[in-house]
């Protein structure tokens, strides 16, 4: 098996302060401290399971690859993001590359090549798996209130819906105006997406412009631009009143005021930065970095 050499982790702290939008302070120390079981291994979300108070961290496994190489697992960690449990799940089961989740109080969903693992967390297994016919680069997830799944296909320009009473799959929307859609964030009947742009060269990752972020009204299926060219973008979450997302490519954590329409950079510098969770209990953000192997905590502290 495949396996990344074990490396010095890195303790890396991250303090900011936020002033309406301005960041005033920031600073980043990275110092080296023990060795440590990798347990990482292209990291691609955490998520904040409330009731455990731990965080599930998806790893692709195998590098950032996208093979059925049945070598793919989630982590569990505890609330200061120390490994708890390196394997928690999936080397057993033959997980890919799981990518997106999405959490309830007893489930953990999430993404993988062919489609969706629900696990249940108490029993640490995996209860269902919705197949994905024809998904060619399934990568994100969100939940509705009522519990309908809607899942990102990255190529496939198409966003899947798993209905919450019958699991019933089907091909919700499917059109180029999704702009190779990545990350996705539920709100009240709309469901927000972090495009990566318009693919230049198919089968690739380069684009002809950087990625929008939009909203499709859940009734009507209608996309609307919410900020337009923001960047090749990979994972959206909300704290407060603004959303977070991350720029895969170039490296960094932008913050987005819907209302203003305003873009600000609140971290640079990231290598390969992926999808983002907000724990409003912690005040903490989550993300994970494939270009380090490690998952990033940032105090975000946003209020309501
Ligand atoms: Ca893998
Ligand atoms: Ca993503």
């Amino acid at each position: 098996m495949k396996r990344t050499p074990k490396m010095k982790k890195l303790n890396i702290t991250l303090v900011c302060a936020l002033l309406g939008n301005t960041l005033f302070s920031f600073a980043l120390a990275t110092e080296p401290t023990q060795e440590v079981q990798q347990a990482y291994d292209a990291p691609d979300q955490a998520v904040w399971h409330s009731p455990s108070k731990t965080w599930f961290v998806s790893n692709l496994g195998g590098g950032i690859s996208l093979e059925k190489d049945n070598n793919g697992w989630i982590t569990r960690t505890d609330a200061q993001g120390n490994v708890i449990d390196p394997f928690w799940i999936g080397k057993e089961e033959g997980m890919h590359a799981p990518s997106g989740m999405i959490i309830t109080d007893q489930y953990l969903y999430a993404c993988d090549r062919e489609g969706v693992h629900q696990i249940d967390i108490e029993k640490q297994e995996i209860t269902a798996f919705y197949s994905l016919p024809g998904g060619e680069f399934i990568n994100d997830i969100a939940m509705a209130e009522n519990g309908d799944l809607y899942v990102s296909d990255f190529f496939g320009n198409r966003i899947y819906k798993i209905s919450a009473g019958s699991r019933a799959v089907e091909i919700w929307l499917e059109t180029e105006d999704l702009l190779t859609p990545d990350g996705l964030y539920m709100e009240e009947g709309r469901l927000i997406v972090a495009a990566w742009g318009p693919l230049s060269k198919p089968g690739t990752f380069e684009t002809s412009r950087p990625g929008d972020l939009l909203s499709i009204d859940l009734k009507t299926r209608k996309i609307t631009t919410l900020v337009s060219q923001v960047g090749n973008l990979e994972g959206i979450t909300k704290a407060g009143k603004y959303y977070y997302i991350t720029d895969w490519a170039s490296g960094k954590l932008l913050k987005v005021d819907p209302k203003k329409k305003s873009v600000t950079t609140i971290l640079a510098g990231l290598s390969h930065p992926t999808d983002p969770c907000y724990s409003e209990e912690l005040g903490v953000l989550a993300f994970p970095q494939h270009g380090t192997n490690q998952v990033l905590f940032f105090n975000v502290g946003e209020s309501k």
